[in-house]
Parts: structure tokens; sequence; C-alpha cells
């Protein structure tokens, strides 16, 4: 294996258009900063670095929601970002951003040098235009039809309802999402850079040379290239992002990927002087940590830019995951169904080793995965708390206890074989938790330090040193083997400290603080040792390292994400804009529809029905069937309301039901008529129903 002199760790550039959400974490920022904790731990040479994606349709496209200029809303995402990601403890060297003048610099001298070299194609092709805002439209600029579920809001590259990926030739009458014009074809100049040429070297540097590459990171790339690459435009027709260094290119930026994997570049250069050694040398280790939709980019794009511009290392592993569910779902920004860091640490304060530990336990490594509320409380409350943070405590109470606060002997005539297993397993939990790391299995790593300390419970619930007799300072047996157990336990919590560390820096933090010893312990070759803390050495009072989790703060959170959900889904079906949904949903009389005839009104045909069952629709976490008495017949009706009640809650309830909406079917069930409801203001929905019992099938006017 080649031997590396310095690491330079990347972690994706996050959109700043929105705050990051676990997802993030777990798949990025979490494992890059478990690495990069036990490299520095390991005293390697190494730089981590990131920052904001402040370019591309990402951004505008809030900026159009938010109705403020792009500006304002990288501004306003990246300190967010920044701080969310802080609070986490993950620990940058630099988080940049790519609006910085340095990067816009870098980006365009990268450029300049690819296209003296003549290596871009420039070529002319159509594209939509939109005549009104005099601006040339990307996909997700058009609107319209999709031509699957008839979603009238679907984008041109794809529909949010139903799923299906388009393209904006799909959609039924398009319209710009700029001005709601209709989008026509426009010839425009882009440059390409032609992937294909750089198909051999990539077939031979990835899939010969690097195949220790995760399985599914190996497997995409396998498949791109299995499958031929093309040329891509590496320009666009925009007025937000950096400016073509050419000088026939008015209006025209560079495309938002080609900018930004080229702000690990910028950020390393803002960090130090030393850029080339990280970049430029070849005994420098460059690793991408992503998720799996950035895999193209990072595998076959960037570094055939980065090889055909020819001064820059490649990167020598990319260990992208998958991606993280919540409660089993996916996750949806537009839904809001997503667990939004800049909460959580509102929510759990103090918990973010609790955040970290949950989310490092069930990472997405080899396959998506799914967090529920549930499983988080449980990981805390069964194996944080009572395996890890019971061992600790217990170790430290006792020592108080039974041996004046102070670390005891280690009397070398009683040992026995139990001690001697005990003293193994340190040292080899190092060596399991190492080779895990190397590889980035920071699951199996992590379950090692979990199991050393399960393995110090076992120990001590066998030598049960409270039931030794004991006088203090006589040199018994009993005192000797009470000495032994706490000897060794203290030194297993050194140990677990150091283990621990790059996974939960908070409470490796706590945990020195409460054995009185400094950062340096923390280095990574004293792991194994038995000789950490010294005989004599006084130590601290136990702190509590994690506090249990009560049922109804998951109870809070699992109503926090439906409410979100179900406002989201409020929101979108009214077009409201997204801003309103942020800041609230009262009444208005803003919102007031057009006035209408009583004609329009006396349409309706309303009746008191009441519920005879209800439901839940199978695959449908919104959806109860009901089944209503409408007196002169039973109806199956299905409603949008599974979020708000129990089905068994509402059997019995008189409601409001419009009888003669046309049927639909919803979930392959066929609905007859519509359940009134309000909505109050913290977006909660409540039946509508006469004040008194009235006859199922009375009219209501
Ligand atoms: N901003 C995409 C994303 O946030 C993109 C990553 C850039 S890494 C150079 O998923
Ligand atoms: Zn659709």
């Amino acid at each position: 294996m080649k031997d590396f002199k310095r690491y330079l760790i990347t972690a994706a550039l996050p959109y700043a258009n929105g705050p990051v959400h676990i997802g993030h974490l777990a798949g990025v920022y979490l494992p890059a900063d478990i690495y990069v904790r036990y490299l520095r731990a390991r005293k390697r040479d190494v730089k981590f670095v990131s920052g904001s994606d402040e370019h591309g349709v990402p951004i505008t496209i809030r900026a159009m929601k938010e109705n403020i200029t792009p500006q304002e809303v990288v501004d306003k995402y990246h300190a967010i970002i920044r701080s969310s990601l802080e609070q986490m403890g993950v620990s940058f060297d630099i988080y940049s951003r790519t609006s910085n003048p340095i990067h816009h610099k870098t980006s365009q001298d990268f450029f300049t040098t690819l296209y003296d070299k003549g290596l871009f194609e420039e070529k002319e092709s159509e594209q939509y235009y939109d005549e009104k805002a005099k601006t040339f439209l990307a996909d997700r600029y058009i609107i319209g039809t999709c031509p699957v579920c008839g979603n009238p809001n679907a984008y041109g590259d794809q529909c949010e309802r139903c799923g299906s990926s388009l393209s904006p030739e799909m959609l039924i009458n398009p319209r710009s999402a700029l001005s709601d014009a209709t989008p026509l074809k426009k010839k425009t100049k882009h440059w390409y850079f032609p992937l294909q040429h750089y198909e051999a070297w990539l077939k031979q540097w990835i899939l010969e040379d690097h195949k220790e590459w995760k399985n599914n990171v190996y497997g995409q790339c396998k498949s791109w290239l299995d499958n031929g690459l093309q040329s891509r435009a590496m320009t666009r027709d925009s007025n937000w992002g950096i400016k073509v260094p050419l000088p026939d290119a008015e209006g025209k930026v560079l495309y938002v990927w080609f900018d930004a994997p080229i702000g690990y570049i910028s950020a390393t250069k803002e960090l130090t002087d030393n850029w080339k050694d990280y970049w430029q040398s070849e005994d420098s280790k460059l690793i991408h940590f992503i998720g799996k939709d950035n895999i193209v980019f990072h595998c076959i794009i960037f570094p055939a830019m980065l090889h055909a511009h020819g001064e820059f290392v490649v990167p020598d592993n990319v260990p992208a995951n998958e991606f993280l569910n919540i409660e089993g779902d996916k996750v949806s920004t537009s839904r809001n169904w997503a667990v939004w860091v800049n909460e959580y640490l509102e929510d759990f304060k103090d918990c973010e080793d609790v955040l970290r530990y949950v989310l490092c336990s069930n990472a997405p490594e080899t396959k998506d995965n799914d967090f529920t509320w549930k499983d988080f409380q449980e990981k805390n409350n069964s194996e944080l708390a009572s395996i890890f943070g019971n061992f600790v405590n217990r170790t430290f109470v006792l020592m108080h206890k039974l041996c004046n606060g102070k670390v005891p002997k280690l009397h070398e005539d009683v040992m026995d074989d139990i001690d001697r297993a005990l003293i193994a397993d340190i040292k080899s939990a190092k060596t399991k938790v190492e080779n895990a790391l190397e590889e980035f299995r920071f699951r199996e790593a992590l379950f090692e330090v979990i199991d050393l300390s399960r393995k110090g419970n076992k120990y001590m619930q066998e030598k049960e040193p409270w039931k030794k007799k004991i006088d203090n300072g006589e040199l018994t047996v009993d005192r000797k083997l009470v000495d032994n157990c706490l000897h060794l336990c203290l030194q297993l919590t050194a140990n677990l400290t150091i283990l621990i560390n790059p996974f939960l820096p908070f409470t490796a933090k706590k945990m020195l603080h409460m054995m009185k010893v400094v950062d340096k312990m923390l280095e990574w070759e004293n792991s194994g040792s038995i000789k950490l803390l010294s005989v004599g050495y006084s130590l601290r009072s136990p702190e509590i390292l994690f506090r249990k989790i009560e049922d109804k703060e998951i109870q809070m959170q699992v109503e926090k994400l439906k409410n979100g959900l179900v406002q989201a889904e409020n929101t979108a079906s009214n077009a409201k804009s997204e801003t309103q949904r942020a800041e609230s949903v009262e009444p208005s009389a803003l919102s007031l529809k057009p006035t209408i005839q009583y004609d329009d009104f006396a349409k309706l045909d309303l009746r008191v029905g009441k519920i005879l069952s209800a439901e839940k629709v199978e695959k449908a976490d919104k959806l109860l069937k009901l089944e209503i008495d409408l007196g002169f017949e039973k109806r199956t009706i299905v409603s949008g309301i599974a979020l708000h009640f129990k089905p068994e809650d509402i059997v019995g309830k008189q409601v409001v039901v419009v009888a003669n909406l046309a049927p639909r079917k919803m979930r392959g069930i066929e609905s007859n008529g519509m359940i009134l409801m309000a909505e109050n203001a913290a977006g909660k929905l409540i039946f509508v129903n006469p004040d008194e019992d009235t006859d199922a099938g009375s009219g209501v006017s």
C-alpha cells in the first residue's frame, strides 16, 4: 500500500438553499468528521475542507420561492448551515463558500486552462427561452401538467407528486415559472467537455486501479462507464453564477457542477499557503465524502477535469453513502418530511452526541436506511445510557466509594484469567476499531467501541467489587481484588475515551474532565494501553454522560414531523408560497376566493352523515377509508385526515358531506364524496358538524 504523507478530506458542499437535515449529517458530514478526528488522533497531516455551494438553479429557485434575491438566499442559509454543522461538532479546518472572490478566480482560471488547451467543444443547441422574462429557462423553471398523474404543477425535470422523471417536452401546456409565458426554443452557444475522451483513462483508473472502492460507488461508476460517456455542457445561460471568462460569453456562467468541486481547491487555498502540498503532490491522499446522488460528479466528471488540467491529484477514494429515510418515507424538502439539524439542536439541548451516535450506528453505508424517533430514543436509553454511560458511571461511583476517589493499584499477584481477558479485549478493540475506520466501516467501528464498554459491564458484574469485605488501607485479598477491578475499569474508561472520541467528541471531553487528564491522552497510539491513569491520581466525581430521553419528547417530534407534512401539503394545494408557510397559517381575509353567485353555491348537495367505520389505507399514511351512513345509503369516502385522527376515535361522529361530488379513485379505492373540515391556525383539522345529533341524510344549506 502506498504511504501517504498528507490527507485532504472533503465533505460535499451543501447547496445554500435550505438548512441541512439529518440525512446530510448521516451521509456526509458525520462520517467525514469521524474519519478526520481519527486521522488527527493518529497525528496524520490532515486538512478537512467544505463550504456552501452558492450557485446554480437550486439557489435561484429558492430565491424565486422566497421572493428575495439569490444573494439574500445564500447569505441566509450559509449562516444557518455553518452554524448547524459547527454545533454538531463537525470540525472543518475551513468552511468556505463559493461566492468568495478567491473561488471565482480559481474556477475561472481552471476553465481558462482547459480552454487554452483546446479541450472544450463549442456547440450551438436549442434551449427553452422565456420571451417575456428575456431569459433561457433551466428545466426546473418550466412548469406544466404531468403526463403521468395529471399534477398541474410538475417541473420540467420531475413531477414531485408521482416522482416521474420528466423532460420539458413531456409536459402538457408547459409554462415559464418566471412569467407564465409559453416557453419557446431558441439557439444558444455553450462549451462542452467531451467526457468520452477520458473514458479509457477513467476505466483504468476506477475499474482496474480502484477495485477497493465501496460496492455502491464502484457499481455506479461501472454502469456509467459501460453505457459510454458523452460531452457535457460546462456553461449555462444565467445571470447567477461565475461568469464564463471569455470575451463572447455575455450572459453565460459556469455550470454549477463545474465550479462547485473546484470549491474544494479554493477552500484549501484560502486555508493555507501550502495548498499545493495537498493538491499537487503525489504523496497527498484526497478523499471525497458525499451522498450517492453526487457519485458521477465526484468519480467521473471532476476527476476527468482534474486529469485534463494536468496539475492535480485525483481522489484516492470516494466513500459515498446511500440515503437515510425518515420514519419509512423518503426525505423531501418540499413536503417538509425531514428532521432539520438546526431544529434538533433547539429541541435537544446538549444532545449533539446522541444524534451523532444514532446516525452513525444507523448510517446508510451500504443501502438506504431508516431513521425513526422511536429508534433514536431506544438507542440513547438502552445503548448509550445503559451500556456505555452506565459503565463509566459505575466505575467512577465505586472508585469514589471503595478507593477514596483515587486510582487504585494493580496487584499482579492476584490477577486472574478474567482480568487478563479484559486486558486482551482492550488491546484488540483498538485494532478492530482501527481496521474498520481505515476502510470507512463506521457503523462497525462504533459497534466495537460500545461492545468494549459492554465487556466492561460484564467484567464488573463478574467481579462484584461491592460485595467484597474491605477495611480501608489494609491489604487483604479482598482489598486487592477490589483494587484490581477498579484499576482495570478505570484504564478501560480511559481507553473508551480515546476510542469514542472520533464519534462522540463532546462525551470524550466530559470524560477527560472527569479523569482530570489533558487532550493529549486522546492520541490514538495511547489506546490499548492499561497504563493511562497513574496509581494514586485522584479523579473527579462522575457526571451523567447521557440523560434518558422521555416518551413525550419523542411523541412531540413525531407530531412535529407529521404536522410539518400536513402544512406543506395544504400549502402546495392552495398554491401558497413557501415563505407564507414558514410564517404562519393564520386565517386571512387576503386569501378569500373570488365572489360566486347563489346558483354556484346551490349546486352543492351537503348532507349530514355519520361515520360507521374508519380504517387506515395501506401505504398511504395520510388517508383514512371511511364508511359513512347518509340515511338513504352508505358511502365509502377516502379522506386525507389520518395524521389528525385515530380511526377508533372518530367512529360514531357526525360530519357534513359533499354528497354530489364526482367519484374519484384514491389508492385504488373509489371515494364518493368529501367530508368538510375546518383548519385552525396551528394547521390542525377539526370536523364541521351539526351542534346537535341530527338524522343522517339531513340536508345542509
Ligand atoms: N451542492 C449537491 C448537494 O448538495 C451539491 C454538492 C456539491 S459538492 C462539490 O447534494
Ligand atoms: Zn406526476
